[in-house]
């Protein structure tokens, strides 16, 4: 795999801090009802540009599945990592190269589509991250917030 280059310095940070203010979205305030009882997923549209989750910051409800569908538009490759802190922590310090297996967690090459389905059990708030080399702490981060 080739190297992830961070583009730090590419954007300038007012601009970002902007946009990422004002990116809030309220998702699954209408969760709807399968035929078999279940809720049916929520789809919420992420997309991936200059190295940020837009939107970085989401509001859903409790025990409505949510099925993210995760855009890259960037030339480089993220990753969209939702977990705690102690889940970030070993994303940030670890070596998996890739994901897609576990749900909430997923790799997104370059220019590229993909999807990730997450059940959201407790209320509180929860954490969006990309682990590339460098990406987390240029602040390629957001969070989930997990209402009742
Ligand atoms: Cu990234």
């Amino acid at each position: 795999m080739a190297p992830v280059k961070v583009m730090a310095g590419a954007y300038p940070l007012a601009r970002l801090s902007a946009l990422s203010g004002a990116a809030i979205l309220l998702a699954a305030l209408l969760p709807g009802v399968g035929g078999v009882g279940r809720p049916e997923p929520q789809v919420v549209i992420i997309t991936l540009r200059h190295s940020r989750f837009l939107p970085a910051h989401l509001t859903v409800r409790r025990g409505t599945p949510v099925r993210f569908v995760i855009t890259n538009v960037d030339p480089i490759d993220h990753e969209f990592i939702l977990g705690d802190e102690a889940v970030q922590r070993r994303h940030e310090t670890g070596t998996e190269q890739e994901h897609g297996a576990v749900p909430g967690e997923v790799t997104v090459p370059a220019g590229s589509t993909r999807e990730t389905t997450y059940t959201f059990t407790r209320p509180g708030r929860l954490l969006i991250g990309c682990h590339a080399p460098g990406h987390y702490n240029y602040g390629m981060r957001g969070w989930v917030r997990v209402v009742d």
